[in-house]
């Protein structure tokens, strides 16, 4: 299987993080090289990553959260995305949606208005209302998992996938380790797991790419 990737790019890492649970073999291809990103556009014109190839299927798998559950099907493990239990699937698959929707959207409009082109001019109505809505889902989230050890109750799922990023990323531009116990320790938890670990050292050389590195 092929995974057309940036290792910057934070819904990448979502689905990395599952493919190095159950430790899947797959062939990592970045999109930086010319040849390899006309290969994605042609499998995916709407030029989204990642994208998941599997000639042996013969299937092109998009979305991230799909990647994942697809993995889960074919590529079985200690790791299982979604819960068999249907109560418990509902709240991963709510948690999956909160992350990417009101944690992770607001992340890309902020680090996108810091890096219009010259001469687009920049939006401070459309962040200031980015970091609202990150703000509420702080607030939102600090509740739902104040008694939990990972995003959706007790067990690793598609949810941390989701979470871990998406945090991550959030907490580089809108901190949020003060005024928020709950998903501090979470992050501690998370950044200690070594699917999420192996994530951050690879970021290590592109890290500086990243227009919040410092601040
Ligand atoms: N809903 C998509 C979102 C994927 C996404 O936004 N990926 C970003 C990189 S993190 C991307 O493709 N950016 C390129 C662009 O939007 O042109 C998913 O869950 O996979």
């Amino acid at each position: 299987m092929i995974l057309y990737y940036h290792p910057l790019s934070s819904y990448c890492w979502k689905v990395l993080i599952a493919l190095y649970e159950n430790a899947i073999m797959f062939e990592p291809k970045m999109l930086d090289d010319p040849a390899t990103a006309q290969a994605w556009l042609t499998l995916w014109p709407l030029g989204k990553f990642p994208l998941l190839r599997d000639e042996a299927r013969g299937n092109t798998v998009a979305e991230a959260s799909i990647i994942i559950e697809y993995l889960g099907q074919h590529c079985p493990g200690p790791f299982r995305p979604i819960p068999q239990d249907e109560g418990a699937a509902l709240e991963v698959r709510l948690m999956d949606r909160l992350f990417d929707n009101y944690v992770m959207t607001p992340v890309q409009a902020l680090v996108g208005d810091r890096i219009r082109p010259e001469g687009v001019p920049r939006d401070p109505y459309g962040a200031d209302q980015a970091r609202a809505t990150l703000k509420k889902a702080y607030a939102v989230l600090e509740e739902r998992m104040r008694a939990r050890r990972w995003a959706a109750g007790e067990e690793f799922t598609l949810a941390d996938c989701a979470a871990a990023p998406s945090l991550f990323y959030a907490d580089r531009i809108e901190p949020m380790r003060r005024g928020f116990p709950a998903l501090s320790a979470y992050m501690e938890r998370v950044e200690a797991r070594e699917s999420f670990a192996r994530v951050l050292r690879e970021k290590e050389p592109v890290w500086h790419m990243f227009p919040f590195a410092n601040g």
